[in-house]
């Protein structure tokens, strides 16, 4: 008998999904899940995880040394992870099917200016339906700081989990005064998720990632969850080396969706206890046909009533239009053409400062933001 938590209607249903998703490798999103796993976001909204800390953001451009600039790099880095890993267990109850974007699906939001911190704004699209890539671009104009990325994800089954290897990377750029720019090359963690067989999945963080700056100056980030060093769940350490050494300058080190300490004084790195900042977003009646929580509106109102008749057969209309428009597409031999973002299939930016860490794979491609934002 599969999980407790999962409604006695829905447990046949619950317990093939799961017998699915061990046959399918590679992309989940499409297989069909039942309804008290449906998350009513879309995959469009989670970048926003990026900055829900926007003064810890903000803080990258005040640090004055290279190695300053690094921890705070870091130290921004590990504070997101509770909301991008976490934060749908404290809101819907446990980690949950998104939304599986359109392409072409559009998300905009910012977090103002406060206590001089600067306004940043949040721009993505989804550039590719199968398999799934989102595109991300985030600024905050007068600190001079740029985040660029984007997502995919693949999947596989082991041991009971679902163990996510995250394809993409991010490139962080900061404007150093006199002219000259830092750019600081994000890989992402793998993910396990546990608890499928209770109905309950978590997610937990597991081998290591990377950020390596241009200056020379490496965190090498490895996660642990449960049965390893103190036995709790989300734990990391991070150790930073200096340009051209092997040997860590700095250890940080502790739980990421707590606090941690940086070992060597034993202070304060992170806290991230206290309430975060959600993006802004304009209201459905302000949107675009082709922004995310319009476009789902009527989707995202029948699971959250949990009118789940009304939720399938409106998402069925999404796809059948999206299919439409493919088929229309291959007819007049045309593609479906980005708004925000250049495809490049290979980052000068990944293959350069990825060789300092022997990043694996050696290349990857990326979106490239066209600098045309809403806010721009
Ligand atoms: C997307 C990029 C974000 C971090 C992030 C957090 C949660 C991940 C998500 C990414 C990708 C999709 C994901 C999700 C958790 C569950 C979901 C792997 C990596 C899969 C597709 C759904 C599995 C279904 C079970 C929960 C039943 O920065």
């Amino acid at each position: 008998e599969v999980g407790e938590a999962v409604p006695a209607s829905q447990k046949s249903s619950w317990a093939s999904f799961l017998k699915s998703i061990a046959g399918v490798s590679g992309d989940l999103s499409s297989l069909t899940a039942p309804p008290f796993i449906l998350s009513p976001i879309s995959l469009t909204e989670f970048p926003a995880y990026w900055c829900e800390r926007p003064e810890l953001f903000a803080a990258i451009a005040d640090a004055k040394t290279d190695e300053s600039r690094s921890v705070a790099v870091l130290k921004w880095f590990i504070s997101t992870l509770k909301g991008q890993y976490t934060s749908r267990n404290e809101k819907l109850g446990s980690e949950k099917k998104p939304l599986n974007p359109v392409l072409g699906e559009l998300f905009y939001g910012f977090w103002p200016d406060l206590n001089s911190r600067g306004r940043t704004n949040l721009v993505v699209e989804q550039v590719s339906h199968h398999p799934p890539i989102t595109a991300y671009y985030i600024e905050n104009v007068s600190k001079g700081l740029t985040l660029q990325g984007h997502s995919a994800q693949k999947t596989s089954f082991s041991g009971g989990s679902i163990i996510v290897k995250q394809i993409g990377h991010a490139v962080l750029t900061v404007d150093l005064p006199g002219g000259a720019k830092e750019q600081f090359l994000i890989t992402l963690p793998r993910l396990r998720i546990d608890g499928l067989w209770y109905g309950s999945p978590y997610i937990e963080l597991t081998e290591t990632s990377y950020i390596q700056s241009s200056t020379g100056w490496l965190s090498t980030i490895e996660y642990k969850g449960k049965g390893y060093f103190s036995g709790k769940s989300h734990q990391f350490k991070a150790l930073l080396t200096p340009p051209g050494s092997n040997n860590a300058r700095r250890t940080f080190e502790g739980l990421w969706h707590t606090t941690s300490k940086d070992v060597g004084s034993g202070e304060l790195f992170t806290d991230v206890q206290g309430p975060k900042e959600e993006v802004s977003v304009a209201s459905l009646d302000e949107q675009d046909e082709w922004e995310s929580r319009r476009l789902w509106s009527a989707v995202a109102k029948g699971i959250r009533e949990g009118d789940f008749e009304t939720a399938s057969r409106e998402k069925s209309k999404i796809e059948n239009e999206q299919r439409q428009r493919r088929r229309d597409e291959l007819a007049a031999d045309t593609t479906w053409p980005l708004k925000h973002f250049d495809h490049i299939d290979s980052d000068p930016v990944y293959e350069e400062l990825g060789r300092l860490f022997k990043a694996n794979p050696p290349a990857e491609d990326a979106y490239v933001f066209k600098n045309n934002g809403p806010h721009q």
